[in-house]
């Protein structure tokens, strides 16, 4: 059967891309590669402890920390080198649940929007309706293990910060921290999951299709007349078609939307020429003269960032979130399980900070900050107490200038070609600046040592010694820029009815952890799609 709308993809931007079109009376087809995640979605991988509910280690926020510690992460992409959720609500089945109302700098034509952008408040007010957020997930109204937020709070005040509930005031990002907030509900994670894809499963003009992975859009010229999908048993040779007046809209991510384009002969002729040296993906290219140039994969970015591994006699590690799968403290899990209250009902982060910079070249950018008990490595000979780690991680947000390059391998891998972390010297002073800035203060905290990087090792050797993969935030935006890739309706450059709704078209780094503005960009972003003439 054609559809009106082909959505590929059901993370942050696909989900509210699905929602919306289907709210708005479109037949839509909602095609994603991977399968279910929440409970509540056909979910059941779950811990012996939660065996009964329908609970899984998506849905519970505690258990983020094991996604990185997993022997069966089925969730991972394989074929991307990074980072990447390949399963319902794509990286928001997976990520850390951090939850930003974004600022107007994330919109704003001084980091590459296009001016009719600009005004996204309608856009995050649509967002808050949906799912609010809050730095108080346990079900009981109390925070649990907070004592890397008291630690790092009394680190910060002396340097000037001030208390705030962040979603409350998303402008205010200069020398601000206040508790991390989440997105989840009833002590669950929710995210695009339990509210868009939620309220567009019910609706019968969407049709959802998990498990299938679409390899290319099929076109004639700049038409697009449907997708080509790895399931050949669809149609007899894996194509799904859209009506005459129907669009195609790739969700697929940073690194899964340059892939579905490079394979429709879309992109710099590097990439499309590993796609015809492809012995499967090669002959589906539609033939030279029919490629369309354009830098996707270029203009890309990520935070760099740093982690900083301290101990403090009050902190409580939880054990580095080592047992939580297999033997958690059984108190917290009971109380989990009966209510969704407790230790369980936050993820990993406690407590958030930005403060803003003015580099040689009197660009500012801004660092963002993440408390968090445990680390994920400690390099330092010196004895520590391995009960009381924390971590601070460093990010350098807003106003980065460095870029990379995302692309393919010959065996048709997603993967960054150029990394783009301190491709400009700046970005690094500027980091390092916010780095020396925090373990200044470290004297005034009564008991705090900092063990990563210990008293052998300066901050800056540290960071001239950190090691590139290590500084991925995956925060992935970029490689499919606004304005470079896509026009200002978000439609591919050069066709009719290929459109790109992902983290892939922010043109430079949100403010905070991004999916919450991903999804603001969204809500806009099929507005201005359904407002367009032309379309079905
Ligand atoms: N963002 C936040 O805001 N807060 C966080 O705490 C946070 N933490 C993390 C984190 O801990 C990790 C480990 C990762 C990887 C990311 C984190 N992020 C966080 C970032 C956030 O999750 C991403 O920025 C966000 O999910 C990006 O949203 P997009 O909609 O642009 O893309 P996704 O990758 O989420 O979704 C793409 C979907 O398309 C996937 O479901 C994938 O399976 C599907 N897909 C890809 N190729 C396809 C194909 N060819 N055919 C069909 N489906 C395909
Ligand atoms: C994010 O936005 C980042 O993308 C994640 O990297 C981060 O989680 C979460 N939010 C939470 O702040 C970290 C984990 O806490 C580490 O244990 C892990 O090593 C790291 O992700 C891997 O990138």
């Amino acid at each position: 059967v054609p559809y009106d709308y082909i959505v590929v993809g059901s993370g942050p931007g696909g989900l509210v891309t699905a929602d919306r079109l289907s709210e708005a009376g479109k037949k839509v087809l909602l095609i994603e590669r991977g399968g279910p995640s929440l409970g509540f979605t056909g979910g059941s991988y779950q811990p012996d402890w939660l065996k009964g509910t329908n609970l899984t280690k998506f849905d519970t926020p505690g258990l983020f920390e094991t996604m990185f510690s997993d022997d069966n992460s089925f969730w991972w992409c394989k074929d991307i080198t990074v980072f990447a959720g390949c399963l319902l609500g794509g990286g928001s089945a997976i990520n850390g649940g951090l939850w930003w109302l974004p600022p107007d700098f994330d919109f704003s034509p001084n980091y590459g929007w296009p001016r009719s952008w600009a005004n996204h408040l309608p856009y995050s007010a649509k967002l808050k309706a949906r799912l609010p957020g809050t730095d108080t997930p346990s079900t009981d109204g109390k925070r649990y293990l907070m004592q890397s937020a008291d630690v790092t709070a009394q680190l910060l005040k002396p340097a000037g910060y001030t208390n705030i509930t962040i979603n409350n005031s998303p402008n205010s990002k200069n020398r601000v921290y206040g508790y991390s907030t989440f997105g989840f509900l009833g002590g669950k994670r929710a995210g695009p999951i339990a509210t868009y894809y939620k309220s567009a499963i019910t609706r019968k003009n969407l049709s959802y299709k998990p498990n299938t992975m679409v390899l290319n859009v099929v076109r004639n010229g700049s038409t697009i007349t449907g997708v080509k999908t790895s399931d050949n048993v669809i149609g007899g040779n894996g194509v799904i078609p859209l009506t005459p007046k129907g669009r195609v809209i790739l969700s697929a991510g940073s690194f899964g939307t340059p892939r579905i384009l490079f394979r429709s002969g879309i992109g710099p002729s590097d990439m499309v020429n590993l796609v015809k040296a492809d012995p499967v993906a090669g002959p589906l290219l539609p033939p030279q003269q029919q490629w369309i140039n354009l830098p996707v994969g270029h203009n890309v970015s990520d935070n760099p960032s740093i982690n900083l591994v301290f101990t403090h006699p009050s902190i409580d590690a939880y054990d580095n979130w080592a047992n939580v799968w297999s033997s958690p403290r059984p108190v917290d899990a009971e109380q989990y399980a009966t209510n969704q209250s407790g230790v369980f009902a936050h993820a990993s982060p406690r407590l958030n900070f930005w403060r803003a910079y003015t580099g040689r070249d009197k660009k500012v950018r801004y660092i963002q900050g993440t408390a968090r008990p445990g680390a994920a490595s400690i390099t330092t000979d010196n004895p520590f107490n391995a009960t009381q780690i924390m971590t601070i991680t460093v990010y350098l947000s807003t106003g980065v200038t460095s870029r990379g390059r995302i692309g393919i391998d010959a065996a048709m891998k997603a993967l960054p070609l150029v990394d783009p972390w301190f491709t400009d010297p700046i970005d690094k002073e500027v980091l390092l600046q916010g780095l020396n800035d925090i373990v200044a203060n470290i004297p005034k905290v009564s008991g705090l040592t900092m063990i990563t990087p210990d008293n052998t090792t300066t901050v800056k050797d540290y960071v001239d010694a950190y090691s590139p993969a290590s500084m991925n935030s995956n925060h992935w935006v970029g490689s499919c820029s606004i304005n470079h890739v896509v026009d200002q309706n978000t439609k591919v450059l050069s066709t009719n009815n290929l459109f790109v709704v992902d983290a892939s078209i922010i043109p430079s780094m949100p403010m905070g952890n991004p999916q919450a503005s991903i999804m603001v960009m969204a809500e806009q972003a099929v507005a201005k799609i359904l407002a367009l003439p032309g379309g079905a």
